[in-house]
């Protein structure tokens, strides 16, 4: 694959994105602007754009029937609508493109353009020219939601109109407007690909793990499209537990020029003495602590799993960056109910336990999953697995380490289940099945008292649902069914 990301930002083609801070309504009024992907994202640049006054406004699609079709052509009658293959002259005299995140830059008819000096940006940018209040801006392989809707919580909780969105939804442009004082966003690789104009007052790097090899050449051009988060950051938050991340952050610091180094937070479990937020023990208790003080008891921790405790740390630390009072914020950790789909307990029977995690949808994702609920439980073999989908391009051989002595059979199904059983290795066991239907009722024929069913599947859902939320309702109405069904 062609390392398109290096490619875009280099000097031998035009920047990704014109000069910061440009207002939408600056960008030349005679030329359209072109919206490419008519899903969530480019219905908010629509809704956007159209509110700025644009005049001229192309949408294409690669895809015959995209989702929001129909409601533009609604909504938004004066927008030009292309579906099915691009035609790359419809970019040829655009004054702007703005890109959809599930649309790799390299594309060819997008490479043409930018060839052509025709600036290409996302949502995100969009959203930083036009952004009204500060930005706290989270980015990582796994935990960006949690965190994100958790310091969302803690600023309402302190009393400030925050809004939470970008990746987690909504689409970052659906914020602006409402009177926010504070956007808290979740932003992808993909969006930040695309970002030039962000200034966050936070921003943070949560962890890095390999995923979506199938979109970026290699590791180092995914981690390169995270760095973008940290351009012109006041502050910054590092994981002092994740190497790969905290060298980006701290390279990062040591990159910026004399006088303009961003303030720094870190946090770490152990009580290391660069960490503003680690755990503590006093008494028979374990605390999160601000510079070794308790703060707030891991018992009380409403969500289980180690990878919940790195979440709250990050919380707090990016929560503190902004000035929200610890009391506040460990307030509104412990009211936290966490998001649907994130290691969420979906069914007890039989002392059996179900859990939907359809949101892991890599392999550092499941490996958390798996460590963190077995660890918690402490007891050995007490998981079973179901797994498998797509897999974009991953390696799953952690997943056989993090399931040695934790999980006693894993259950896949879905395109990758093979590459996933091979990985795995011997002395594992694992069964094929059909489907995630098959699996739980596999599940629930071998699954004994004490047991935990984990469903983490460690790839995206794509080959078989429409997306993580989707494939995660199922596995809970499946289980649910099945529960019933035991019990009648
Ligand atoms: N697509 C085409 N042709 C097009 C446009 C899109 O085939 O012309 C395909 C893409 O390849 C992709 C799908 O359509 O498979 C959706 O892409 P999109 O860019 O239209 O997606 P949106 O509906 O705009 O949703 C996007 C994010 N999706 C992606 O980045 C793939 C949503 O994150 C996000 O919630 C939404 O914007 C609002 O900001 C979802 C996601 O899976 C949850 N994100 C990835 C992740 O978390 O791992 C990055
Ligand atoms: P993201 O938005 O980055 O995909 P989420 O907060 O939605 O992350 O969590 C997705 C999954 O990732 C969870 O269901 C869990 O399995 C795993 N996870 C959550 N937090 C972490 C973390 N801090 N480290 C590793 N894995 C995590």
């Amino acid at each position: 694959m062609i390392p398109m990301f290096a490619a875009l930002d280099s000097n031998s083609l035009p920047a990704v994105a014109p000069a910061p801070s440009m207002p939408t309504e600056a960008v030349d009024d005679a030329r359209p602007v072109v919206v490419v992907g008519l899903g969530e994202t480019g219905l908010s640049c629509i809704r956007h754009l159209v509110g700025a006054g644009r005049r001229s406004i192309v949408a294409v699609d690669s895809r015959p029937c995209p989702p929001h079709r129909a409601r533009v052509e609604a909504e938004f009658p004066a927008v030009e609508i292309h579906c099915g293959p691009v035609d790359a002259r419809l970019l040829a005299g655009a004054a702007e493109i703005v890109v959809s995140p599930g649309v790799w830059v390299g594309e060819p008819f997008l490479r043409e353009a930018v060839a052509k000096g025709i600036p290409l940006i996302g949502d995100i940018e969009l959203f930083a020219r036009n952004a009204d209040a500060p930005v706290v801006a989270i980015t990582g392989s796994n935990g960006k939601s949690s965190v994100t809707s958790l310091v969302g919580e803690m600023a309402r909780r302190a009393g400030l109109r925050a809004v939470a969105g970008g990746n987690l939804g909504p689409a970052a442009l659906d914020l602006l407007g409402c009177g926010a004082e504070l956007y808290v966003l979740e932003l992808s690789s993909f969006q930040l690909e695309t970002t030039s104009s962000l200034r966050p007052k936070v921003a943070t790097v949560l962890n890095i793990s390999p995923d979506h090899q199938d979109r970026y050449a290699d590791l180092d051009e995914y981690i390169e499209a995270k760095r973008r988060i940290l351009r012109g950051a006041q502050a910054v938050v590092v994981n002092l537990d994740d190497p790969l991340a905290a060298r980006l952050v701290i390279d990062g610091l040591a990159a910026a020029p004399e006088g303009a180094a961003p303030d720094r937070f870190a946090f770490s479990f152990s009580p290391h003495p660069k960490a503003h937020w680690c755990i503590v023990d006093e008494g028979d208790q374990a605390f999160i602590a601000r510079k070794r003080k308790p703060i707030f008891p891991l018992a009380r921790i409403p969500l289980s799993g180690r990878h919940n405790v790195a979440n709250a740390l990050a919380a707090f630390a990016l929560g503190e960056a902004i000035g929200l009072p610890p009391s506040a914020m460990a307030k509104a950790l412990r009211d936290h109910k966490g998001l649907p789909h994130r290691c969420e307990t979906v069914g007890e029977s039989g002392q059996v336990r179900w859990i939907n995690d359809s949101k892991g949808t890599n392999v550092g994702a499941t490996v958390a999953a798996i460590e963190g609920l077995a660890d918690a439980d402490e007891g050995r073999d007490r998981l079973i697995l179901i797994a498998g989908g797509i897999g974009k391009g991953a390696d799953f051989s952690p997943l056989s380490a993090a399931c040695r002595g934790r999980v006693r059979c894993v259950l896949l199904f879905g395109r990758d289940a093979k590459a996933i059983a091979q990985a795995l290795g011997r002395g594992i066991e694992a069964c094929h099945v059909a489907d995630l239907e098959a699996a739980v009722a596999k599940a629930s024929t071998i699954a004994r008292p004490g047991d935990t069913v984990l469903f983490s599947p460690a790839c995206a859902s794509f080959d078989m649902f429409e997306n993580y939320a989707v494939r995660g309702d199922r596995f809970r109405r499946l289980v649910r069914a099945r529960i019933e069904e035991i019990g009648s």
